[in-house]
């Protein structure tokens, strides 16, 4: 499936918003976008911020390792159970978006072992502009791109980038050194998408993430609404 954005309201509901028992499942946001753009920089700093006051838990898809699950962990952003690793074998896109069976597994599984919670972040493994996740996995999703990946990627669009829920724009501290004119970065990612939100961030400090872990509070509140 591909992103349908026909409305620019709250996220749709995947799936069932019911587990078996009757009891609410967990908001599930997909975070995608290219390789190195801040995926797991971002997946860990919301962590840290929200941990105290939700409940929550990640998996990552990396292709042939478990290289983002282990530095979650090795940053001990969430205790261990908290965290699986989907190995894709493939394209990441296919796991995210066309037999997302092995992801689906992984959050049931995660809900079963760990729950009740109330957020799961899924991370896909970096890939191009073009990859974005089923709905039947994620409720929302969210494309982090950065500013060193050049100034005209927004301009450029293609899904993620038009269509995700939130645009992340990661990595503004490097803005003078790679040239990117962060300016013009919001003029066309707010042609291109339109009333859709977007977040410039750096995380190089701890409240570097504070727009995106807004978004999601936003996100959480018309869930449970
Ligand atoms: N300067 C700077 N580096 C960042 C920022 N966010 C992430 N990085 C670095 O960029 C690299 C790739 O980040 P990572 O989160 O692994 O990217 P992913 O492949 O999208 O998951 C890592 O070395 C991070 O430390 C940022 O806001 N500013
Ligand atoms: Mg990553």
């Amino acid at each position: 499936m591909h992103l349908d954005h026909a409305q620019h309201g709250p996220a749709a509901v995947s799936a069932d918003a019911a587990r078996p028992d009757g009891t609410r499942r967990a908001l599930r946001i997909g975070l995608g976008g290219p390789v190195g753009s801040g995926k797991t920089a971002t997946v860990a700093a919301l962590c840290r911020t929200l941990r105290d006051q939700l409940s929550i838990a990640v998996v990552t898809n990396d292709i042939y390792t478990r290289e983002d699950a282990a530095f979650l962990l090795r940053h001990a952003v969430l205790p261990p159970e908290r965290i699986q690793a989907v190995e894709t074998g493939a394209c990441p896109h296919t796991a995210i978006r066309d037999d997302i069976s092995a992801n689906l597994e992984a959050v049931e599984d995660l809900e079963d072992t760990v729950g009740p919670l109330d957020l799961i972040l899924v991370e896909s493994g970096g890939d191009n502009l073009t990859a974005t996740f089923s709905k039947g996995l994620v409720d929302a999703q969210i494309f982090v791109i950065d500013v060193a990946g050049g100034d005209d990627i927004p301009r450029k669009g293609g899904p993620g980038v038009t269509t995700s829920d939130l645009l992340v724009i990661n990595k503004t501290d490097l803005a003078p050194y790679v040239g990117s004119d962060l300016d013009r970065m919001a003029q066309d990612a707010a042609q291109q998408r339109g009333p859709l939100p977007v977040a410039f961030t750096s995380l190089t400090s701890e409240e570097g993430v504070g727009p995106v872990a807004d978004w999601v509070r936003g996100q959480l509140a018309a869930w449970t609404a």
